[in-house]
């Protein structure tokens, strides 16, 4: 199996956006990137769409893209997705409420709920995820200001023909919440990790999620105000936990789907909170 990424972005000379980065003089801005693990028949089909995907992204045209591919030696582990669920949620106030209920229903505290919620409304964009302490909500991303990136993830193909078709029934399939399905159900089998926050930094994207192995991944609509560039990932860890056990398995270790949860509608909070398995 191959693990294939995608990264595209635009340089340009004139005004700094908070995102862009400093890179041998020019300043290069983030268009869109992916990743997967795919089977070695499906590579060719895979290029071409992560080539289409680079060249059609809202944020602009790129004018370098790069894909590269890697060999998977590892055997990949093997998990199941986290079921599907849609909070009913109707704006950004509500949605702080009912995001911080979901964190204390997966154990995180007050304290780390405020940890993250500064991460994600801090105009700083990182590329990767923060790694909070869920009882002290201490950082412990070594790169603060990167974060730590996911990587080493996918899905098998019979299993990504079934998820879309559950997804299908909810109006959910399309490739935004796949990837970050497929990225919360690694997430959440890290041993250590007991939940997840994630905001997107598209501004016109405002479904979030909250996830863990106890409440599943549960969309958060209206998270955020459209328009806005703010977004980001926190995982809230055992306070215990030995980090860099937990950043070599983000980032290193090869996860595949290999088979799925349920996928519902809309619930509220309520319904949520009698799912949980105690
Ligand atoms: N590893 C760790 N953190 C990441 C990664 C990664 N591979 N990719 C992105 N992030 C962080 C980074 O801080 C971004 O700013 C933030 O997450 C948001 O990334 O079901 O599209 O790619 O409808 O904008 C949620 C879908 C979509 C909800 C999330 O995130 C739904 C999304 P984005
Ligand atoms: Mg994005």
């Amino acid at each position: 199996m191959w693990n294939i990424r995608m990264r595209a972005s635009k340089r340009t000379g004139i005004s700094l956006p908070k995102t862009a980065t400093r890179n041998r003089g020019c300043t290069e801005i983030h268009i869109s990137g992916a990743e997967g693990i795919y089977e070695e028949e499906d590579i060719q089909k895979v290029l071409r769409a992560y080539a289409n995907r680079a060249l059609s992204h809202p944020k602009g045209r790129p004018d370098s893209v790069v894909i590269s591919m890697e060999e998977i030696k590892q055997k990949p582990r093997k998990v199941q997705s986290l079921k599907v669920s849609t909070l009913s949620c109707g704006s950004p106030f509500q949605a702080r409420t009912l995001v911080r209920k979901l964190l204390i229903y997966s154990g995180v505290s007050d304290t780390a709920i405020n940890a993250a919620f500064a991460v994600t409304c801090s105009a700083n964009v990182m590329r990767g995820a923060s790694l909070v302490l869920s009882g002290s909500g201490m950082r412990m991303e070594p790169d603060k200001e990167r974060g730590v990136r996911v990587s080493r993830l996918g899905i098998s193909r019979s299993v990504a023909a079934l998820l879309s078709s559950r997804l299908s029934r909810q109006g959910l399939n399309n490739s935004t919440v796949k990837e970050a399905l497929t990225l919360a159900s690694k997430v959440a089998a890290c041993r250590q990790v007991r939940g997840e926050l994630c905001i997107s930094d598209d501004p016109e994207y405002t479904t979030g999620y909250v996830s863990s192995k106890k409440l599943g991944y549960v969309r958060v609509p209206h998270i955020k105000k459209k328009g806005e560039k703010k977004g980001g990932r926190v995982f809230f860890l055992e306070e215990d936990s030995d980090i860099n056990s937990v950043i070599g398995f983000l980032e290193k270790t090869p996860v595949i789907i290999d088979s799925l949860s349920p996928c519902y509608g809309v619930l509220t909070i309520n319904e949520i909170a009698d799912s949980i398995d105690r």
